[in-house]
């Protein structure tokens, strides 16, 4: 893999996570309200897939996706304004947390509602195979849709009519609270996908170059005309489910085996450490940022020195975006107005 292609892997994660944990932050504070989804620890699965992506391949994503439009190359400051609900964010500070667009980057969205991504995704690939165009469309959803009806539709849909779509489901092995083995009769999500005719495949989602490789092969194969793919990435998420949950359903072994050995020391500033036994280590595998940047050294793409310049750049466009958001305007009633379309007159306009 070129170098410039590994900075820009380390650099989107340490973005994604960085401004997540300052997301927290700001949340505390009352400065962000509403539902708040954070993704560290998930960072590969994100960054991997979306750097994959060329600007002309579409992506529709969840409720848990900032780190997602980050990825995608939305400046840190329109992001962090739409958390703030400001006009200047990327939805013009009206969706929020949840609903962050840009049509521009093709970034379709996110979505509250869980397995809504699957059937818009569906819509979005449909399009681009009636006008025959070597673009692919990138579909993600949690573990905790694949139980959905729209997530069996879709996949149907996708197979029979060999859709340009790559679904890429995020299995941080919980929704909220419940473990997938709790909810799903088979946990592996990949075997599942094989009754639609998808070629399927379970990625280690914790290894940023593992999961951009196999996203880079599915969407060259889809460009080229082959048609629908399934990666099933297994990740971690380091926080609770939203900043209203405390995740006190996990056991702390499993959270902070993660958090222990983070290099960075990112997440686990505020936490007190008891560390983890080797055993209990293995189990649980090798944080995603830790494990690339240990790569890269090894392998003499990056100087010591460079990964400081690296944190200290993104620590910086985070406070900058913070600054940015707190500074700028709430919408007005005017722009709520503007986004509304209502046929008055009930004009036939097909
Ligand atoms: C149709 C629907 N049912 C229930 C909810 C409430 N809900 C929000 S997130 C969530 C769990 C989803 O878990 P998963 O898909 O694994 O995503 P994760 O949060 O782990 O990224 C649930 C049940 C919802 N948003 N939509
Ligand atoms: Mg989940």
């Amino acid at each position: 893999m070129q170098r410039e292609t590994l900075h820009r892997l380390l650099r989107d994660m340490m973005l994604s996570r960085v401004f997540e944990e300052r997301a927290a932050e700001e949340y505390t504070k009352g400065n962000i309200v509403g539902f708040l989804h954070l993704y560290p620890g998930e960072e590969a699965v994100g960054v991997g897939v979306i750097t994959a992506a060329t600007p002309s391949d579409y992506i529709v994503s969840t409720y848990r996706e900032h780190g997602h439009a980050l990825a995608r190359g939305v400046p840190a400051r329109q992001v962090m304004a739409e958390l703030f609900g400001r006009a200047t964010g990327m939805s013009g500070g009206m969706g929020g947390s949840m609903h962050m667009f840009d049509r521009e980057r093709r970034f379709m969205g996110g979505y509250a509602i869980v397995g809504e991504t699957c059937p818009i995704a569906i819509g979005v690939a449909y399009s681009v195979m009636l006008k025959n165009l070597p673009e692919a469309v990138i579909c993600f959803m949690g573990d905790g849709a694949v139980n959905q009806g729209t997530f069996h539709e879709s996949l149907n849909m996708a197979g029979l009519w060999r859709l340009p779509i790559l679904f890429v489901c995020e299995n941080n092995h919980y929704a909220i609270g419940t473990e997938i083995h709790r909810h799903s009769a088979v946990p592996e999500v990949h075997k599942r996908v094989a009754a639609y005719n998808i070629p399927a495949e379970k990625i280690d989602g914790m290894d940023v170059l593992k999961v951009h490789a196999a996203a880079k092969a599915a969407l060259d194969h889809i460009r080229r005309g082959g048609g629908r793919q399934f990666i099933e990435c297994e990740t971690y998420r380091y926080r609770g489910h939203s900043m209203a949950d405390a995740g006190a359903y996990r056991p702390a072994v499993e959270v902070k085996a993660y958090q222990a050995i983070d290099p960075l020391s990112i997440t686990i500033r505020n936490l007190e450490l008891k560390y983890p036994t080797a055993s209990e280590l293995a189990k649980v595998g090798t944080d995603n940022i830790g494990k690339l940047t240990a790569h890269m050294l090894s392998e003499g793409h990056v100087e010591h020195e460079e990964i400081e310049a690296l944190k200290q750049e993104v620590q910086k466009a985070v406070d900058d975006a913070v600054a940015f958001a707190l500074d700028s305007a709430q919408p007005t009633m005017d722009d709520a107005w503007r986004h509304l379309t209502c046929n008055r007159h009930r004009e036939i306009l097909i």
